[in-house]
């Protein structure tokens, strides 16, 4: 698929041991043990895709991988972000499952040549599930690195055909109020919209996201499916999706309606620009303990060689 072959990641990026963990993992998912496990390289022997009821058991894709071992699970199912269930960091875990996930549909709709609405089980079965073990890098200045499965949304993008006007998209959340404590908080105008450039959107990068650790998403990590954009700060990526608008404007989003001068549109991961009330150069990467030291924040979150290039010549100070 010509989805796979995109980005060209410098070697140097590509830790083998991340990827063979990867690997190994999605072979004992499959139940092939350490039998398929050959000595060096990272290609993958040819194999049945994965049965049916091993839908989340995503294929690792090498192209995506960062250097880093994975969060534990418990850490990313537990430090939330989802402010429909409330504000605190465990307020997700506690009452996103009273959110309904089942049935579930996806319209995706405005500047494309084939409006269409999807059922979540069409999606999850659009493209293969692939692997990719991305981070995470919340504007609140902590970090996660996270094995996700799913696929490039430009998969899903290319199926509905956006017309040449279509310059940026719009994620727009549900809202269920029977089910979603935080919505009682007018913090955010509900819905929680998020939005991107086109090309962004197109970038291989830019993925939906159906699994974490080879199993269906958690509701508190924007179950049925969300989105990850592992260059930009985590309030890009917007969780539990039920309908997704190509436009010629630039969309008006959650965040840089509430507080324009503390979060723009862009939002990417940048140590050199920092926020009005703090530094963004260094980060707290979660679980690693409380006396852990912080890491440095890199310019586009570690993903510049595939990203920079769509910002050449923007100021961004300016567009930050
Ligand atoms: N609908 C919705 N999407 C959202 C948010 C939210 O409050 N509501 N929080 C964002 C923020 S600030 C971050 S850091 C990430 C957190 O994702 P995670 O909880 O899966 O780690 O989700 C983003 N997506
Ligand atoms: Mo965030």
């Amino acid at each position: 698929m010509s989805h796979f072959k995109a980005p060209a990641i410098a070697s140097s990026e590509i830790t083998p041991e991340s990827v063979w963990l990867a690997r190994r993992r999605w072979m004992q998912q499959l139940g092939l043990g350490a039998v398929a496990l050959g000595a060096g390289g990272l290609s993958l022997p040819a194999m049945a895709a994965p049965a049916a009821s091993g839908l989340f058991a995503g294929k690792p894709n090498p192209d995506y991988q960062v250097m880093e071992h994975p969060t534990a699970e418990k850490d990313i199912s537990t430090y939330n972000n989802f402010y429909e269930f409330g504000t605190d960091k465990s307020d997700p875990a506690t009452y996103a499952g009273a959110m309904k996930t089942s049935p579930w549909t996806v319209a995706v709709e405005g500047e494309v040549a084939k409006p269409r609405t999807f059922d979540i089980d069409d999606l999850r079965r659009l493209a293969p599930m692939e692997e990719r073990v991305y981070r995470l890098r919340c504007v609140e200045a902590w970090s996660m690195v996270i094995p996700w499965e799913g696929y490039s949304l430009s998969t899903l993008l290319k199926q509905v055909e956006p017309t040449s006007r279509a310059k940026y998209i719009e994620f727009v959340t549900a809202v269920q109020p029977d089910n979603m404590p935080g919505l009682g908080d007018r913090i955010i105008d509900w819905p929680y919209v998020e939005g991107l450039r086109i090309d962004e959107a197109m970038n291989p990068l830019t993925m939906l996201v159906f699994g974490v650790y080879g199993k269906v998403l958690p509701n508190q990590n924007g179950a049925p499916m969300r989105v990850a954009i592992p260059w930009k700060y985590g309030f890009k990526s917007g969780k539990s999706i039920v309908k997704i608008r190509l436009t010629e404007k630039q969309p008006m989003t959650s965040w840089a309606k509430i507080a324009p001068t503390e979060y723009a549109f862009y939002a990417n991961v940048n140590p050199n620009v920092p926020h009005p009330r703090w530094s963004q150069a260094t980060e707290r990467r979660i679980g690693s303990g409380f006396f852990a030291p912080r890491v440095d924040t890199l310019m586009y979150n570690g993903y510049g060689e595939q990203v920079a290039a769509m910002y050449q010549g923007m100021d961004l100070k300016k567009y930050f």
